[in-house]
Protein backbone atom coordinates (compact mmCIF):
# COMPACT_ATOMS: atom_id res chain seq x y z
CA UNK A 1 0.00 0.00 0.00
CA UNK A 2 1.39 3.18 -1.00
CA UNK A 3 2.31 6.14 1.67
CA UNK A 4 -0.03 8.19 -0.27
CA UNK A 5 -2.97 6.04 0.60
CA UNK A 6 -1.60 5.29 4.48
CA UNK A 7 -1.52 9.52 4.86
CA UNK A 8 -5.51 9.54 3.16
CA UNK A 9 -6.40 7.37 5.95
CA UNK A 10 -6.20 10.13 8.81
CA UNK A 11 -8.14 12.53 7.04
CA UNK A 12 -11.11 10.15 6.06
CA UNK A 13 -14.17 10.94 7.46
CA UNK A 14 -15.11 7.27 6.94
CA UNK A 15 -12.87 3.68 5.90
CA UNK A 16 -14.25 0.76 4.28
CA UNK A 17 -11.96 -2.29 4.61
CA UNK A 18 -12.56 -4.97 2.20
CA UNK A 19 -11.73 -8.20 3.35
CA UNK A 20 -12.12 -11.77 0.97
CA UNK A 21 -14.16 -13.97 3.42
CA UNK A 22 -12.66 -16.98 1.71
CA UNK A 23 -8.55 -16.32 2.12
CA UNK A 24 -6.84 -13.40 4.40
CA UNK A 25 -3.55 -12.58 2.57
CA UNK A 26 -0.65 -11.43 4.70
CA UNK A 27 -0.94 -8.00 3.27
CA UNK A 28 -4.70 -7.74 4.47
CA UNK A 29 -3.47 -8.80 7.94
CA UNK A 30 -0.49 -6.31 7.37
CA UNK A 31 -3.33 -3.30 6.30
CA UNK A 32 -5.64 -4.55 9.75
CA UNK A 33 -2.42 -3.01 11.53
CA UNK A 34 -2.23 -0.24 9.95
CA UNK A 35 -5.85 0.57 10.71
CA UNK A 36 -6.05 -0.34 14.34
CA UNK A 37 -5.78 3.56 15.22
CA UNK A 38 -9.07 4.36 13.11
CA UNK A 39 -11.23 1.34 14.06
CA UNK A 40 -13.57 3.44 15.43
CA UNK A 41 -14.18 5.28 11.79
CA UNK A 42 -13.53 1.88 9.99
CA UNK A 43 -16.11 -0.70 9.19
CA UNK A 44 -14.61 -4.35 7.64
CA UNK A 45 -16.78 -5.19 4.57
CA UNK A 46 -16.61 -8.98 4.24
CA UNK A 47 -17.16 -9.55 0.42
CA UNK A 48 -17.96 -12.66 -1.69
CA UNK A 49 -20.75 -13.31 0.63
CA UNK A 50 -22.58 -14.43 -2.35
CA UNK A 51 -25.03 -17.05 -0.44
CA UNK A 52 -26.38 -17.83 2.44
CA UNK A 53 -24.32 -20.94 3.12
CA UNK A 54 -21.52 -17.97 3.58
CA UNK A 55 -23.30 -15.99 6.18
CA UNK A 56 -21.04 -18.19 8.86
CA UNK A 57 -17.97 -16.84 7.67
CA UNK A 58 -18.41 -12.86 8.74
CA UNK A 59 -18.01 -14.09 12.17
CA UNK A 60 -14.62 -14.92 11.71
CA UNK A 61 -13.53 -11.58 10.46
CA UNK A 62 -14.58 -10.13 13.68
CA UNK A 63 -11.49 -11.45 15.62
CA UNK A 64 -10.32 -8.49 13.93
CA UNK A 65 -11.00 -6.12 16.34
CA UNK A 66 -13.17 -4.02 13.85
CA UNK A 67 -16.46 -2.87 16.02
CA UNK A 68 -18.58 -2.51 12.37
CA UNK A 69 -18.17 -5.82 10.45
CA UNK A 70 -20.60 -5.92 7.75
CA UNK A 71 -21.25 -9.34 5.28
CA UNK A 72 -22.09 -7.97 1.48
CA UNK A 73 -21.41 -9.63 -2.41
CA UNK A 74 -20.26 -6.80 -4.54
CA UNK A 75 -20.78 -9.18 -7.22
CA UNK A 76 -24.41 -10.10 -6.40
CA UNK A 77 -25.70 -6.63 -4.93
CA UNK A 78 -26.29 -8.41 -1.70
CA UNK A 79 -25.62 -6.52 1.67
CA UNK A 80 -25.07 -3.05 0.45
CA UNK A 81 -28.00 -1.49 2.44
CA UNK A 82 -26.16 -2.97 5.31
CA UNK A 83 -22.92 -1.11 4.31
CA UNK A 84 -24.86 1.98 3.46
CA UNK A 85 -26.58 1.74 6.84
CA UNK A 86 -23.55 1.32 8.62
CA UNK A 87 -21.62 4.31 6.93
CA UNK A 88 -24.90 6.38 7.43
CA UNK A 89 -24.16 6.02 11.30
CA UNK A 90 -20.90 6.51 11.33
CA UNK A 91 -20.66 9.71 9.29
CA UNK A 92 -23.63 11.19 11.77
CA UNK A 93 -25.70 13.03 9.31
CA UNK A 94 -27.91 14.28 11.83
CA UNK A 95 -25.35 16.30 13.43
CA UNK A 96 -24.29 17.53 10.46
CA UNK A 97 -27.43 18.98 9.35
CA UNK A 98 -27.37 20.31 13.20
CA UNK A 99 -24.53 21.80 12.08
CA UNK A 100 -25.42 23.75 8.75
CA UNK A 101 -28.66 24.89 10.56
CA UNK A 102 -26.66 25.96 13.04
CA UNK A 103 -24.43 28.13 10.61
CA UNK A 104 -27.38 29.50 8.73
CA UNK A 105 -29.25 30.70 11.88
CA UNK A 106 -25.75 32.67 12.90
CA UNK A 107 -25.33 33.66 9.29
CA UNK A 108 -28.87 35.61 9.41
CA UNK A 109 -28.04 36.89 12.50
CA UNK A 110 -25.10 38.22 11.66
CA UNK A 111 -27.45 40.08 8.61
CA UNK A 112 -29.63 40.87 11.17
CA UNK A 113 -30.18 44.76 12.30
CA UNK A 114 -29.58 44.24 15.46
CA UNK A 115 -32.32 46.81 17.64
CA UNK A 116 -31.77 47.94 21.07
CA UNK A 117 -34.63 49.17 23.10
CA UNK A 118 -33.08 51.40 25.84
CA UNK A 119 -35.12 54.08 28.12
CA UNK A 120 -36.87 54.78 31.35
CA UNK A 121 -38.86 51.79 33.68
CA UNK A 122 -42.26 51.68 32.25
CA UNK A 123 -41.81 53.44 28.77
CA UNK A 124 -43.39 50.71 27.00
CA UNK A 125 -40.16 48.98 25.75
CA UNK A 126 -41.42 45.49 26.34
CA UNK A 127 -44.65 46.58 25.25
CA UNK A 128 -43.15 47.87 21.89
CA UNK A 129 -40.37 44.40 21.70
CA UNK A 130 -43.37 42.19 22.21
CA UNK A 131 -45.39 43.61 19.41
CA UNK A 132 -42.58 43.69 17.03
CA UNK A 133 -41.76 40.06 17.93
CA UNK A 134 -45.41 38.87 18.01
CA UNK A 135 -44.10 37.02 21.05
CA UNK A 136 -44.83 37.87 24.71
CA UNK A 137 -41.29 37.52 25.15
CA UNK A 138 -40.78 40.31 27.60
CA UNK A 139 -43.30 40.86 30.83
CA UNK A 140 -45.16 43.63 30.35
CA UNK A 141 -46.67 45.44 33.87
CA UNK A 142 -47.18 48.56 34.87
CA UNK A 143 -44.75 48.35 37.86
CA UNK A 144 -41.01 50.01 36.70
CA UNK A 145 -38.61 47.82 37.07
CA UNK A 146 -40.34 44.23 35.27
CA UNK A 147 -37.22 44.12 33.03
CA UNK A 148 -34.28 42.67 34.49
CA UNK A 149 -32.21 41.75 32.33
CA UNK A 150 -31.51 41.82 28.67
CA UNK A 151 -34.50 39.88 26.13
CA UNK A 152 -33.54 38.97 22.84
CA UNK A 153 -35.95 38.19 20.08
CA UNK A 154 -36.38 38.24 16.40
CA UNK A 155 -38.83 39.37 13.65
CA UNK A 156 -38.90 40.38 9.86
CA UNK A 157 -40.03 43.18 8.21
CA UNK A 158 -40.07 44.24 4.59
CA UNK A 159 -37.53 41.44 3.78
CA UNK A 160 -35.13 42.23 6.42
CA UNK A 161 -34.31 40.27 9.42
CA UNK A 162 -34.43 41.93 13.03
CA UNK A 163 -33.17 40.81 16.22
CA UNK A 164 -34.74 43.31 18.77
CA UNK A 165 -32.88 43.62 23.02
CA UNK A 166 -35.14 44.56 24.95
CA UNK A 167 -33.39 45.64 28.41
CA UNK A 168 -33.68 46.93 31.89
CA UNK A 169 -34.69 50.61 32.22
CA UNK A 170 -32.25 52.69 33.43
CA UNK A 171 -33.40 54.04 37.05
CA UNK A 172 -32.46 57.64 38.46
CA UNK A 173 -29.48 57.14 40.80
CA UNK A 174 -31.93 58.33 44.27
CA UNK A 175 -33.89 55.59 43.52
CA UNK A 176 -31.75 52.94 43.64
CA UNK A 177 -28.47 51.63 45.32
CA UNK A 178 -25.11 52.84 44.19
CA UNK A 179 -24.58 49.36 42.50
CA UNK A 180 -27.81 48.39 40.43
CA UNK A 181 -27.44 51.62 38.99
CA UNK A 182 -23.71 51.32 37.72
CA UNK A 183 -25.35 47.50 37.15
CA UNK A 184 -28.08 49.25 34.63
CA UNK A 185 -25.61 50.97 33.17
CA UNK A 186 -23.19 49.16 32.34
CA UNK A 187 -25.56 46.26 30.75
CA UNK A 188 -26.83 49.35 28.74
CA UNK A 189 -23.46 50.10 27.50
CA UNK A 190 -22.69 46.48 26.79
CA UNK A 191 -26.67 46.30 24.39
CA UNK A 192 -25.82 49.91 22.97
CA UNK A 193 -22.13 47.69 21.96
CA UNK A 194 -23.94 45.27 20.28
CA UNK A 195 -26.75 47.02 18.74
CA UNK A 196 -26.57 48.72 15.15
CA UNK A 197 -29.69 50.99 16.00
CA UNK A 198 -31.04 52.08 19.48
CA UNK A 199 -34.59 53.29 20.32
CA UNK A 200 -34.65 55.18 22.82
CA UNK A 201 -37.70 55.50 23.99
CA UNK A 202 -39.60 58.20 25.54
CA UNK A 203 -43.03 58.17 27.55
CA UNK A 204 -44.57 60.88 25.90
CA UNK A 205 -47.30 61.94 28.60
CA UNK A 206 -43.84 62.17 31.19
CA UNK A 207 -41.25 63.88 28.74
CA UNK A 208 -37.61 63.67 29.29
CA UNK A 209 -35.53 62.55 31.71
CA UNK A 210 -31.93 62.77 32.81
CA UNK A 211 -31.19 59.48 32.26
CA UNK A 212 -32.10 59.73 28.84
CA UNK A 213 -29.75 62.53 28.53
CA UNK A 214 -27.03 59.76 29.53
CA UNK A 215 -28.63 56.82 27.64
CA UNK A 216 -27.86 59.55 24.50
CA UNK A 217 -24.61 60.33 25.38
CA UNK A 218 -23.46 56.80 25.86
CA UNK A 219 -25.28 56.29 21.82
CA UNK A 220 -23.09 59.08 20.70
CA UNK A 221 -19.92 58.69 21.67
CA UNK A 222 -20.24 55.06 20.23
CA UNK A 223 -21.20 56.30 17.00
CA UNK A 224 -24.35 54.11 17.19
CA UNK A 225 -27.80 54.99 15.13
CA UNK A 226 -30.76 56.33 17.13
CA UNK A 227 -34.45 56.85 16.94
CA UNK A 228 -36.50 58.59 19.17
CA UNK A 229 -39.10 56.78 20.36
CA UNK A 230 -42.37 58.97 21.52
CA UNK A 231 -44.53 56.20 23.28
CA UNK A 232 -47.82 56.36 24.47
CA UNK A 233 -49.52 59.26 22.09
CA UNK A 234 -52.67 57.96 23.32
CA UNK A 235 -52.18 59.42 25.94
CA UNK A 236 -51.94 62.89 24.62
CA UNK A 237 -54.75 65.36 24.78
CA UNK A 238 -54.39 65.32 21.23
CA UNK A 239 -54.58 69.33 21.25
CA UNK A 240 -53.20 71.00 18.18
CA UNK A 241 -49.21 71.47 17.59
CA UNK A 242 -48.67 68.94 20.88
CA UNK A 243 -46.25 66.24 18.83
CA UNK A 244 -44.75 69.70 17.53
CA UNK A 245 -44.56 71.42 20.93
CA UNK A 246 -42.89 67.91 21.91
CA UNK A 247 -40.74 67.48 19.55
CA UNK A 248 -39.51 71.23 19.83
CA UNK A 249 -38.79 70.36 23.53
CA UNK A 250 -36.81 67.43 22.62
CA UNK A 251 -34.62 69.03 20.30
CA UNK A 252 -33.84 71.70 22.98
CA UNK A 253 -32.83 69.88 25.51
CA UNK A 254 -31.26 67.24 23.62
CA UNK A 255 -29.20 68.86 21.40
CA UNK A 256 -26.50 65.95 21.33
CA UNK A 257 -28.93 63.93 19.50
CA UNK A 258 -30.09 66.88 16.81
CA UNK A 259 -29.56 64.24 14.07
CA UNK A 260 -31.77 61.50 15.32
CA UNK A 261 -35.16 61.36 14.05
CA UNK A 262 -38.14 61.38 16.03
CA UNK A 263 -41.24 59.32 16.21
CA UNK A 264 -44.18 58.98 17.84
CA UNK A 265 -46.11 55.98 18.13
CA UNK A 266 -48.24 54.25 20.73
CA UNK A 267 -47.17 50.31 21.62
CA UNK A 268 -50.24 49.90 22.94
CA UNK A 269 -52.42 50.73 19.90
CA UNK A 270 -49.87 49.61 17.26
CA UNK A 271 -49.44 53.30 15.76
CA UNK A 272 -47.03 54.09 13.31
CA UNK A 273 -44.95 51.06 14.00
CA UNK A 274 -44.46 50.61 10.28
CA UNK A 275 -43.07 54.81 10.52
CA UNK A 276 -40.95 53.57 12.81
CA UNK A 277 -39.31 50.56 11.44
CA UNK A 278 -38.65 52.34 8.07
CA UNK A 279 -36.88 55.27 9.60
CA UNK A 280 -34.70 52.41 11.45
CA UNK A 281 -33.86 51.31 8.38
CA UNK A 282 -33.00 54.65 6.71
CA UNK A 283 -30.84 54.81 9.44
CA UNK A 284 -29.29 51.87 9.08
CA UNK A 285 -28.55 52.38 5.38
CA UNK A 286 -26.89 55.62 6.55
CA UNK A 287 -24.52 54.09 8.77
CA UNK A 288 -23.24 51.29 6.22
CA UNK A 289 -22.78 54.29 3.77
CA UNK A 290 -19.11 54.61 2.72
CA UNK A 291 -18.27 57.79 0.04
CA UNK A 292 -15.28 57.58 -1.87
CA UNK A 293 -12.10 59.78 -0.91
CA UNK A 294 -12.47 61.96 -4.29
CA UNK A 295 -16.00 62.69 -3.84
CA UNK A 296 -15.19 64.07 -0.27
CA UNK A 297 -12.52 66.03 -1.60
CA UNK A 298 -14.32 67.63 -4.14
CA UNK A 299 -17.05 68.58 -1.69
CA UNK A 300 -14.51 69.61 0.77
CA UNK A 301 -12.99 71.98 -2.27
CA UNK A 302 -16.47 73.37 -1.79
CA UNK A 303 -16.98 73.54 1.47
CA UNK A 304 -13.54 75.11 2.15
CA UNK A 305 -14.46 78.32 -0.78
CA UNK A 306 -17.82 78.95 1.39
CA UNK A 307 -16.47 79.06 4.90
CA UNK A 308 -12.27 79.60 5.27
CA UNK A 309 -11.23 78.12 8.33
CA UNK A 310 -10.51 80.94 10.70
CA UNK A 311 -7.03 82.70 11.62
CA UNK A 312 -4.79 81.48 14.04
CA UNK A 313 -2.21 83.26 16.48
CA UNK A 314 0.30 81.68 13.46
CA UNK A 315 -1.83 82.27 10.36
CA UNK A 316 -4.71 80.41 8.73
CA UNK A 317 -6.04 76.97 9.87
CA UNK A 318 -6.05 74.87 6.61
CA UNK A 319 -7.63 71.56 5.65
CA UNK A 320 -5.65 70.15 3.01
CA UNK A 321 -7.90 67.11 2.08
CA UNK A 322 -9.59 63.72 3.85
CA UNK A 323 -10.99 60.39 3.64
CA UNK A 324 -13.86 58.22 5.08
CA UNK A 325 -12.05 55.73 7.52
CA UNK A 326 -15.27 54.15 8.73
CA UNK A 327 -18.98 52.93 8.51
CA UNK A 328 -20.80 52.10 11.42
CA UNK A 329 -19.72 54.02 13.38
CA UNK A 330 -19.24 56.83 10.75
CA UNK A 331 -15.63 58.11 10.64
CA UNK A 332 -13.64 61.09 8.85
CA UNK A 333 -10.36 61.96 8.57
CA UNK A 334 -9.07 65.55 7.47
CA UNK A 335 -5.10 66.34 6.99
CA UNK A 336 -5.00 69.69 8.47
CA UNK A 337 -1.33 71.91 9.03
CA UNK A 338 -1.68 72.02 12.31
CA UNK A 339 -4.08 70.34 14.90
CA UNK A 340 -3.26 72.33 17.54
CA UNK A 341 -5.71 74.58 18.53
CA UNK A 342 -7.81 73.75 15.81
CA UNK A 343 -11.46 75.87 16.38
CA UNK A 344 -13.55 73.21 16.98
CA UNK A 345 -16.66 75.16 15.58
CA UNK A 346 -14.84 74.24 12.11
CA UNK A 347 -14.84 70.90 12.80
CA UNK A 348 -18.31 71.24 13.47
CA UNK A 349 -19.21 72.67 10.03
CA UNK A 350 -17.11 70.08 8.45
CA UNK A 351 -19.63 67.40 10.61
CA UNK A 352 -22.88 69.82 9.48
CA UNK A 353 -21.57 69.98 5.94
CA UNK A 354 -21.45 66.02 5.60
CA UNK A 355 -24.74 65.46 7.11
CA UNK A 356 -26.21 67.91 4.84
CA UNK A 357 -24.36 67.21 1.46
CA UNK A 358 -23.32 63.63 1.63
CA UNK A 359 -25.87 61.53 2.87
CA UNK A 360 -25.62 61.30 6.16
CA UNK A 361 -28.29 63.49 8.12
CA UNK A 362 -29.80 60.84 10.56
CA UNK A 363 -26.67 59.28 12.39
CA UNK A 364 -23.59 60.57 14.61
CA UNK A 365 -21.04 61.47 12.22
CA UNK A 366 -17.00 61.42 13.82
CA UNK A 367 -14.49 63.62 12.61
CA UNK A 368 -10.80 63.11 13.45
CA UNK A 369 -7.57 65.60 12.43
CA UNK A 370 -4.38 64.81 11.66
CA UNK A 371 -0.94 66.68 11.06
CA UNK A 372 -0.15 66.72 7.70
CA UNK A 373 3.58 66.43 7.79
CA UNK A 374 5.46 69.30 6.19
CA UNK A 375 8.01 67.01 4.57
CA UNK A 376 5.34 64.46 3.43
CA UNK A 377 4.55 65.06 -0.71
CA UNK A 378 1.11 64.65 -2.03
CA UNK A 379 2.39 61.32 -3.70
CA UNK A 380 3.44 59.59 -0.32
CA UNK A 381 0.33 60.83 1.04
CA UNK A 382 -1.60 57.98 -1.93
CA UNK A 383 -4.87 58.48 -3.76
CA UNK A 384 -6.90 61.17 -2.05
CA UNK A 385 -3.24 63.39 -2.14
CA UNK A 386 -4.44 63.62 -5.91
CA UNK A 387 -7.52 66.17 -5.11
CA UNK A 388 -6.85 68.84 -3.44
CA UNK A 389 -8.85 71.19 -1.80
CA UNK A 390 -9.30 74.85 -3.24
CA UNK A 391 -7.55 76.09 -0.20
CA UNK A 392 -4.34 73.97 -0.57
CA UNK A 393 -3.86 74.81 -4.84
CA UNK A 394 -4.08 78.29 -3.54
CA UNK A 395 -0.77 77.12 -0.75
CA UNK A 396 0.90 75.55 -3.76
CA UNK A 397 0.73 78.25 -6.18
CA UNK A 398 3.12 81.15 -5.17
CA UNK A 399 5.35 78.20 -4.36
CA UNK A 400 5.99 77.50 -8.15
CA UNK A 401 5.76 81.14 -8.55
CA UNK A 402 9.02 81.32 -6.61
CA UNK A 403 11.04 78.58 -8.45
CA UNK A 404 10.98 80.23 -11.60
CA UNK A 405 12.18 83.43 -10.42
CA UNK A 406 15.53 84.58 -12.21
CA UNK A 407 17.47 87.62 -10.75
CA UNK A 408 14.80 90.09 -9.34
CA UNK A 409 12.04 89.72 -11.51
CA UNK A 410 9.69 86.60 -10.95
CA UNK A 411 9.08 85.57 -15.02
CA UNK A 412 6.71 82.59 -14.49
CA UNK A 413 6.91 81.10 -17.81
CA UNK A 414 8.82 78.48 -19.07
CA UNK A 415 10.76 80.36 -21.44
CA UNK A 416 12.54 82.43 -18.29
CA UNK A 417 13.56 79.28 -16.65
CA UNK A 418 15.23 77.79 -19.77
CA UNK A 419 17.80 80.81 -19.98
CA UNK A 420 17.99 81.13 -16.10
CA UNK A 421 19.27 77.03 -16.73
CA UNK A 422 21.11 78.06 -19.54
CA UNK A 423 23.05 81.12 -17.86
CA UNK A 424 23.93 79.07 -15.01
CA UNK A 425 25.68 75.86 -17.22
CA UNK A 426 27.54 78.62 -19.00
CA UNK A 427 28.54 80.26 -15.44
CA UNK A 428 29.69 76.95 -13.98
CA UNK A 429 32.07 75.90 -17.63
CA UNK A 430 33.55 79.32 -17.02
CA UNK A 431 34.41 78.84 -13.47
CA UNK A 432 35.54 75.34 -14.33
CA UNK A 433 37.99 77.05 -16.96
CA UNK A 434 39.10 79.89 -14.66
CA UNK A 435 39.73 77.14 -11.93
CA UNK A 436 41.79 74.78 -14.32
CA UNK A 437 43.65 78.12 -15.60
CA UNK A 438 44.69 79.28 -11.51
CA UNK A 439 45.35 75.77 -10.97
CA UNK A 440 47.64 75.62 -13.29
CA UNK A 441 49.65 78.55 -13.19
CA UNK A 442 49.79 78.64 -9.04
CA UNK A 443 49.83 75.16 -8.46
CA UNK A 444 47.28 75.33 -5.96
CA UNK A 445 43.78 74.72 -6.25
CA UNK A 446 40.81 76.49 -4.34
CA UNK A 447 37.04 76.11 -4.21
CA UNK A 448 36.59 79.76 -2.94
CA UNK A 449 38.39 80.60 -6.24
CA UNK A 450 36.10 79.10 -8.36
CA UNK A 451 33.17 80.51 -6.30
CA UNK A 452 35.01 83.77 -7.09
CA UNK A 453 34.63 83.13 -10.49
CA UNK A 454 31.56 81.54 -10.84
CA UNK A 455 30.16 84.83 -8.87
CA UNK A 456 32.07 86.97 -11.30
CA UNK A 457 30.33 85.30 -14.18
CA UNK A 458 27.03 86.12 -12.57
CA UNK A 459 27.99 88.93 -11.84
CA UNK A 460 28.52 90.20 -15.05
CA UNK A 461 25.34 89.45 -16.80
N1 LIG B 1 -51.31 54.03 27.27
C1 LIG B 1 -50.26 53.37 26.90
N2 LIG B 1 -49.66 52.54 27.77
C2 LIG B 1 -48.59 51.85 27.37
C3 LIG B 1 -48.06 51.97 26.05
N3 LIG B 1 -47.00 51.17 25.96
C4 LIG B 1 -46.84 50.59 27.16
N4 LIG B 1 -47.81 50.99 28.02
C5 LIG B 1 -47.98 50.57 29.42
O1 LIG B 1 -46.91 51.03 30.19
C6 LIG B 1 -46.61 50.11 31.24
C7 LIG B 1 -45.16 49.69 31.19
O2 LIG B 1 -44.95 48.94 30.00
P1 LIG B 1 -43.69 48.01 29.79
O3 LIG B 1 -43.73 47.60 28.37
O4 LIG B 1 -43.63 46.97 30.83
O5 LIG B 1 -42.56 49.08 30.06
P2 LIG B 1 -40.98 48.84 30.12
O6 LIG B 1 -40.36 50.05 29.55
O7 LIG B 1 -40.61 47.55 29.54
O8 LIG B 1 -40.71 48.84 31.68
P3 LIG B 1 -39.48 48.18 32.48
O9 LIG B 1 -39.28 46.81 32.02
O10 LIG B 1 -39.93 48.26 33.89
O11 LIG B 1 -38.30 49.05 32.24
C8 LIG B 1 -47.58 48.95 31.02
O12 LIG B 1 -48.66 49.14 31.91
C9 LIG B 1 -48.01 49.08 29.59
O13 LIG B 1 -49.29 48.57 29.35
C10 LIG B 1 -48.75 52.85 25.14
O14 LIG B 1 -48.40 53.00 23.96
N5 LIG B 1 -49.83 53.51 25.62
MG1 LIG C 1 -39.69 45.92 30.26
Amino acid sequence: MSKKSLSLLSGADAIVFLMDCTEVTPEDQMLCEKLRAYTDKTILAVNKIDDYTREDLIWNYFSFGFQRVVGLSSAHGLGIDSLEDALLGLLDLDDVEDEEAKELEEEENKNALKLAVLGKPNTGKSTLSNLLTGEELSIVSPIAGTTRDVVKGGFSYKGREFEILDTAGIRRKAKVEEDVEYYSVNRAIKTIDEAHVVLLVIDSSEGLAEQDKKIANLIVRRGKGVVIVMNKTDLLSGMANEQQALEDRVRFLFPILNFAPIEFISAKNAVNIGGLLDTVMKVDRQLSKRVDTATLNNALSQWGEDYQPPRGATGHFKVYYGTQISAQPVKFLFFVNRKKDFPAVYVQYLKNCIRKDLGFSLVPVEVDLRERERSTSNHMLGQSAKVRSAEERETVRPKQVKIQKTGGKAKATPKAKKVGAKAKAKAKEQARSTYNAKKSSAGTGGRSGARAAAKQSKGGR
